[in-house]
């Protein structure tokens, strides 16, 4: 059974999609540690009501970014982890770190990358005029926001929407996708190799889906 350690900032919903599936028996993995570098992330909160060993370990604590990732480094290491998965965790992490877990760490990033990186996505999807907007699961890399994409979901955009209406949106589909994939993961069906992603050893994104 793969063992799955969560890094939040948050509300940790994508967290407790994951815990739900895991309950479902659908996750093909177990969630084994949550950790945050917010001591007041309601995700902690979720992650105890499931019985899951949490940890808070606060970048304010560390005097620059490489000390604050070496030490959540050790305590992610305790678990042993198959797979370690960005859920809503809102620190740029060191290559150091990136390296450590190549391969074996995702994220879930609010925009259809490679459009809108960074923060505050849905706002600029909206200032953009985009009509579409979604999420995008990918390997974390060392460039931010710019590992190889697993799987997106969209969502449209209207024009009344203010971005917490497309936040909204976005989030339904987030918690579709991202335990999806993570199942994948712990499957062995979906690997990182040189930078490329594979599923079930195809490489993605697939190429001449039937009717191109
Ligand atoms: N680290 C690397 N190396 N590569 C990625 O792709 C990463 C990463 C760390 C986090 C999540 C990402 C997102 O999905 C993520 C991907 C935080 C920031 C940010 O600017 C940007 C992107 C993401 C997460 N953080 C500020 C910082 O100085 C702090 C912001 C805050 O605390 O509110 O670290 O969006
Ligand atoms: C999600 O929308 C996630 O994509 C985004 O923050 C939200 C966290 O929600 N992630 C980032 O912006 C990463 N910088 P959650 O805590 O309820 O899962």
């Amino acid at each position: 059974m793969s063992r799955i350690v969560v890094l939040i900032s948050g509300s940790g919903s994508n967290l407790q999609a994951l815990l739900d599936q895991s309950a479902a028996g659908q996750l093909g993995g177990q969630v084994t540690a949550v950790i945050s570098n917010k001591a007041e992330a309601y995700g902690l909160e979720r992650a105890r009501n499931a019985g899951i060993a949490t940890h808070v370990v606060s970048n304010r604590d560390y005097a620059d970014r490489a000390s604050f990732d070496a030490a959540l480094m050790q305590v992610i290491d305790r678990y042993e982890p198959t797979l370690v998965v960005l859920a809503g965790f809102m620190r740029i992490l060191t290559p150091e770190f990136v390296r450590h877990y190549q391969g074996r760490m995702l994220n879930i990033h609010p925009s259809l990358l490679p459009r809108h990186q960074g923060l505050h996505t849905h706002q600029k999807a909206i200032d953009a005029g985009d009509k579409e907007h979604g999420c995008s699961v990918h390997f974390v890399t060392e460039e931010l926001d710019g590992g190889p994409v697993v799987l997106q979901a969209r969502v449209p955009v209207f024009a009344e929407d203010d971005a917490t209406a497309v936040a909204e949106r976005v989030l339904v589909q987030e918690h579709a996708i991202y335990p999806l994939t993570v199942r994948w993961f712990c499957d062995g069906r979906l690997v990182m190799q040189q930078g490329k992603v594979y599923l079930d050893g195809a490489q993605l994104p697939a190429q001449g889906y039937a009717g191109e």
